[in-house]
């Protein structure tokens, strides 16, 4: 049984990955009406992930006799100076999620649920990821400045980002084998 008090937080950091699907929604919005097609694609790829990542949470909690409880999402921002302004809020943003997935592994020690263990050291390496991807699209928009052509090329580059679902959260999505089958 999932203890009370992780499956509040996890139910609360699921509303968290959600959110930062809504905002690289938002950006991916942003981004295709302003014709950066890469960086579109590549938001729209990090929607589908964390999306995943919300799913983690949530199949964390039903395997352990939990209930989920769904929290309303905030208003994301819908626009943006320049392509650059949204990559820094992304970075910004990844840092916010890096702070709460570390007080959930500081909840889930004074809990000694160490059940949630795995999960969590899951994200912690996650985030690290997280905040390179992004911070290295900063770094490289900060690099090319306003320099048009270096802009289409980092947009191609980022377009070159696709989705692939991890093996382990297939059975979320998978059709259920056959009566008989
Ligand atoms: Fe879920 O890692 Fe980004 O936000």
């Amino acid at each position: 049984m999932v203890p009370k008090k992780i499956e509040e937080a996890f139910s609360e950091q699921i509303k968290h990955e959600l959110e930062s699907a809504y905002i690289y929604l938002s950006m991916a919005a942003y981004f295709d009406a302003e014709g950066f097609e890469g960086m579109g694609r590549w938001m729209r790829a990090q929607v589908q992930e964390e999306v995943t990542h919300a799913m983690r949470f949530y199949k964390h909690i039903i395997e352990r006799g939990g209930h989920v409880k769904l929290h309303p999402l905030a208003m994301p921002q819908q626009d943006w100076q320049l392509p650059l302004a949204a990559f820094e809020a992304a970075y910004k943003h990844e840092q916010f999620i890096t702070a709460k997935i570390d007080d959930l592994v500081k909840l889930a020690q004074a809990e000694g649920d160490h059940a949630s263990r795995t999960l969590l050291q899951w994200f912690v390496d996650e985030q690290v990821e997280e905040e390179a991807s992004t911070s290295k699209v900063v770094q490289e928009l900060k690099l090319v400045g306003n320099e048009g052509r270096g802009i289409l090329m980092i947009d191609r580059e980022l377009g070159a980002r696709t989705f692939v679902l991890a093996p382990d959260l297939a059975a979320l999505y998978a059709q259920p084998a056959a009566a008989g089958a």
